[in-house]
């Protein structure tokens, strides 16, 4: 490529693009008739904006050598794709998407039995569902800090949520919510609000978006004002759905106390609207908190209801029917215009929404949430403990452990570092509080941000990744969708350094980072995980049973036995493959031409698949993922008679 080349891709200097992206992004709003404060921060801090076009500072390096390993792992969501990625960090490089909503070709999910029941099927063997929308990721905790255990992930399309095991990095539980749409937010809980020696996560809150009938059977359709959404809480073993909260307006995304006893979940629509002008017409909006305890204490007295043929207990927290402190199972506190995100600080302390539609913070400090619900405030508007303007578009909020908290500004493509307790202090009247830290031009309009160990107690300030949804003149282009950018800071000193770009398939949402000695994964299976195994090679064979047919194969490079294996036409055939290798990384897949099977076997994995032979002929069943030098000599035969 000459130097020409080069240029023509350079279309446009970074600030003409930056400025055209926020014309366009203002323009958009004012259009829905939006009063968005565009009046200039009240304050700037040491890093004004354009602090990115100072010379830059070298950061530290996310430059990996060959064979060196990262430091940390990143649980990534997929966004449409519906899938759940793996990345390691500080490289950016992606090791791993783990299939769990939709079918995936490398893996066989969607195609072998064992992913097929997980997903869930029709009564006709097919697949329920084929698409999926991952928003968000959390994993499981222990002692305010991860445990390996597990991470989850929802299914904004069809309400489901999904289990990852992290030992493995799969998926071995996928439950549909009932009574919900646009089921969006998602937390572990932390530990448990009234057994103290419970001191790690045994639930998992999930927030509804949208607004339906209940039950939605066809009834009220022209009646939005009787839609209604819920908060519902699952079980973290049994993945079952153990009760639901209904509520006054919706919810959007979701947070969780250390000390276990509120999970929260911040509100755009308590209009109730059903199109966006009517879902910004309040000034306010809010964010709740369920009192855990409490609800489950109503839970076990009956104080319940359930919606058509959903059996789950539903405990009423609308706000009628919550306005006593004392007894109140939710509270519902006041935050300016369409919040968007809340998080909760490391420290314990507080909860962060920020304002989306309005150029601020909102601080709650979790001691007062518990005063009111002890009676001791009147209103729950008294847990705010901040209200301070950050900038345009913030949506979401990670920390750094050192007291500051970084908040994506869409608007204005820009993170903004801030101190907590320096914005208390100036919401308490201190006007020389300079809560305004720093601030970070980033390419193009942020969505989610996360730090190095920021969603626990343990947050070590050390790197901070910025979700970008443009990425426009940042990568080569590929024709008209774009890569999204997921930029790297080093967030070490008091000045953020911008040090990395890492593009990503869309579109991701929300993610993780955390150090990777937190988890310990396992590369080769039990055989006794898997009721089906063919142990031994003198199992192997074709079993019929009328016009059932079960093959058993196992495979052990370069060679499956049997070598070939002959079936009828019109037969029923489960097809059963144990993977005897016991050698680290030595996977075989196995397709059949023709028949639409292709899955893997792990190290000592099994794995069925189940079709009928409606074709005759020589089918090679061959191994798809590289195993050997004789990894194409690796095949058996599948001979369908006439
Ligand atoms: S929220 S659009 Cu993660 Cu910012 Cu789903
Ligand atoms: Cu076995 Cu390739
Ligand atoms: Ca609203």
């Amino acid at each position: 490529m000459t130097q020409d080349d080069t240029k023509t891709l350079d279309t446009q200097p970074d600030l003409g693009r930056r400025k055209f992206l926020n014309t366009t992004a203002l323009v958009g709003l004012s259009g829905a008739g939006l009063a968005v404060g565009l009046s200039a921060c009240k304050q700037e801090g040491a890093g004004a904006p354009g602090a990115a076009s100072a010379p830059a500072a070298a950061g530290a390096s996310t430059h990996l050598k060959p064979g060196e390993l990262d430091t940390y792992y990143g649980l990534w969501s997929g966004g449409h794709t519906g899938d759940f990625r793996v990345l390691g960090l500080p490289s950016g490089r992606e090791l791993h998407r783990v299939p769990c909503f939709v079918p995936d070709a490398l893996t066989g999910w969607g195609i072998t039995n064992e992913s097929k029941k997980i997903m869930g099927t029709r009564p006709d063997g097919s697949l329920k569902y084929t698409v999926g929308d991952t928003h968000h990721t959390h994993a499981s905790y222990k002692d305010g800090n991860y445990d390996g255990r597990y991470a989850w992930i929802n299914d904004k399309i069809n309400s489901r949520i999904a289990r990852i095991r992290l030992d493995y990095f799969i998926c071995d539980k996928i439950t549909e919510l009932p009574n919900v749409q646009g089921f969006h937010g998602i937390f572990p809980d932390k530990r448990d609000p009234v057994d103290p020696a419970i001191n790690y996560t045994t639930r998992v809150f999930c927030g509804s978006e949208f607004h339906v009938p209940l039950p939605n059977d066809g009834r009220d359709l022209d009646a939005p004002e009787k839609y209604r959404s819920m908060f519902s809480c699952v079980d973290a073993e049994t993945m079952d759905v153990r009760w639901q909260v209904l509520i006054d307006g919706n919810c959007d995304l979701a947070a969780t106390s250390y000390d276990g006893k509120l999970a929260a979940t911040n509100q755009y629509n308590t209009e109730n609207g059903a199109r966006y002008e009517n879902m910004m017409s309040a000034e306010r909006d809010a964010c709740l908190f369920f009192n855990v305890a409490r609800i489950e204490a109503a839970v076990k007295a009956g104080k319940t209801r359930t919606y058509g043929n959903s059996k789950v207990p539903v405990v009423d927290g609308t706000r009628a029917a919550n306005a006593d402190p004392k007894t109140a199972l939710v509270a519902y506190v006041s935050v300016p215009k369409n919040p968007h995100g809340v998080n909760a600080s490391p420290d314990g302390k507080y909860f962060i929404c920020a304002g989306k539609l309005s150029p601020t913070a909102t601080v709650i400090e979790l001691s007062k949430m518990l005063d009111w619900f002890d009676g001791k405030l009147d209103s729950p508007d008294k847990a705010i403990v901040a209200e301070v303007e950050i900038g345009l578009g913030p949506l979401h909020t990670a920390f750094d452990g050192r007291g500051n908290a970084y908040t994506t500004l869409f608007l204005d493509s820009q993170v903004v570092k801030w101190n907590v307790e320096a914005a208390i202090k100036f919401h308490a009247g201190d006007n020389k509080a300079q809560y305004v830290v720093d601030r970070l031009d980033v390419q193009y309009q942020p969505g989610h941000i996360n730090a190095s160990q920021s969603e626990t107690m343990f947050a070590d300030g050390k790197w901070l990744a910025v979700g970008c949804k443009f990425s426009k003149d940042r990568y080569l282009p590929v024709g008209p969708l774009h890569a999204e950018n997921e930029q790297l800071v080093d967030i070490s000193g008091d000045k953020m350094v911008m040090v990395a770009d890492h593009p990503v398939r869309p579109e991701p949402h929300d993610f993780i980072i955390f150090k990777r000695d937190l988890i310990r994964t396992k590369q080769i299976y039990s055989m006794d995980e898997f009721p089906l195994a063919v142990k031994d090679a003198k199992d192997v064979g074709v079993f019929r049973d009328g016009k059932k047919v079960t093959v058993k194969i196992i495979s052990q490079a370069p060679a499956f036995d049997p070598r070939e294996f002959r079936v009828k036409l019109g037969d029923e055939v489960t097809l059963i493959l144990t993977n005897h290798d016991k050698v680290e990384d030595l996977t075989h897949g196995f397709a059949i031409p023709n028949y639409n099977v292709n899955f893997i076997v792990n190290p000592q994995e099994t794995a069925s698949v189940t079709f009928k032979a409606d074709k005759p002929g020589v089918f090679w069943c061959y191994c798809t993922h590289f195993c050997h030098a004789l990894h194409l000599e690796m095949r058996s035969r599948m001979i369908v008679e006439a």
